[in-house]
């Protein structure tokens, strides 16, 4: 008799040990922290509870809380996740500023690159319904060195992914599950897309087996006009597709992780000139000091807070969308 697969014993053993369960779990972009104050990401799973309308993440069709895989990188659904769709909160956010990005948990196994790209919204209402295909996104962080070796003394090698490699999602577990992303200083004002993503190389030993996480929230930027500073190091936007991002043979994708990998090719377009990730040293925990007040762009660089907005839908819906906004505080 052949010995039972994991998934099934832990089918048997999620009665008894329920912490079992966690195994087979993915994740999510929880919330977002800026300078303290929190925004909502989207929880994909049924049996949860509603997400509020003020999320300022897009929702996803990903109620497994699972992944991209990469016969879908050619499709928008490596764009923002499974189906996703731009909801018409914005977090405000100063150019300059760091954004605590917060996960639901992350697998310790689950190792990779934690990367990070942002693309404008160019309509009258931000990036509210914004056509995903039409978005040309920036890379602002790839979390290099993404795999550092770790010879003999330097620690254990408890809690990491693979024994003797610290990933970049060793930094990110040992600091809550989170990583900082500093929002470049030279951005203009406006409407943007954060898509913030983990792409998870346990499988990727075999073509196809690379589980790419990404996860998008909408941001309003305050640019700093003339207050930004020299010229020298400015922030250059790029404008790729995100469907022209990854191939399923790239070698940061195609990659056997437990075969004493050396080094790591971070996959994706190259990191832009004047962007600057926020280091490993730098990751840590932060918690919220209260919900913070997103917005909703009227006029491409206007916008309202998102409690006024509900004023504008129909009386019965603002009524609604307003009671259980508020209860929220
Ligand atoms: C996105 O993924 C879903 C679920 O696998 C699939 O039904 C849908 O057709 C995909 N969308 C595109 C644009 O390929
Ligand atoms: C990855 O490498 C390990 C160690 O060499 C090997 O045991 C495993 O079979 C390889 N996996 C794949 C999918 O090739
Ligand atoms: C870790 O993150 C959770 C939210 O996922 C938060 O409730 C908790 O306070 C954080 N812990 C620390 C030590 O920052
Ligand atoms: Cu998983």
């Amino acid at each position: 008799m052949p010995p039972p697969s994991l998934a099934t014993l832990i089918t048997l053993l999620t009665p008894l040990f329920p912490s079992l369960a966690l195994v087979s779990a993915h994740s999510h972009l929880a919330h977002i922290l800026i300078n303290g104050q929190l925004y909502h990401g989207f929880d994909p799973r049924p049996n949860q509870p509603p997400n509020p309308p003020s999320h300022v993440g897009w929702s996803t069709a990903a109620t497994d809380d699972g992944f991209v895989s990469p016969t879908d990188y050619a499709t928008s659904n490596i764009t923002c996740h499974i189906r996703g769709t731009s909801p018409p909160a914005h977090a405000p956010v100063r150019a300059g500023d760091r954004i605590h990005v917060q996960w639901n948990g992350w697998p310790v196994g689950h190792v990779g690159p934690v990367l990070s790209y942002l693309a404008r919204c160019e309509s009258d209402t931000g990036c509210t319904g914004v056509r995903k295909e039409e978005l040309r996104w920036t890379k602002i962080d790839d979390s290099r060195p993404v795999m550092e070796l770790e010879g003999k003394g330097k620690g254990n090698g408890e809690g990491r992914g693979v024994p003797g490699q610290k990933w970049a999602t060793d930094v990110l577990i040992a600091a809550n599950n989170s990583w900082v992303v500093a929002v470049p200083r030279g951005l203009e004002t406006g409407a943007y897309v954060l898509r913030h993503e983990i792409i998870a190389l346990h499988f990727a030993g075999r073509k196809g087996g690379a589980q790419n996480y990404p996860l998008c929230v909408n941001l309003f930027v305050e640019g700093l006009g003339d207050r930004e500073g020299p010229e020298e190091g400015k922030f250059e936007m790029d404008a790729f597709d995100a469907r022209w991002f990854y191939e399923e043979d790239d070698p940061g994708v195609l990659v056997n992780v437990t075969a004493g990998l050396k080094s790591y090719t971070v996959p994706g377009p190259t990191l832009a000139v004047g962007a600057s990730p926020v280091p490993y040293a730098q990751q840590s925990p932060s918690v919220s000091r209260g919900e913070g007040t997103p917005v909703v762009v009227t006029r491409s660089t206007k916008t309202v807070p998102f409690t006024a907005f509900s004023g504008v839908t129909t009386p019965t819906m603002a009524a609604g969308i307003k009671g259980r906004y508020t209860r929220m505080h």
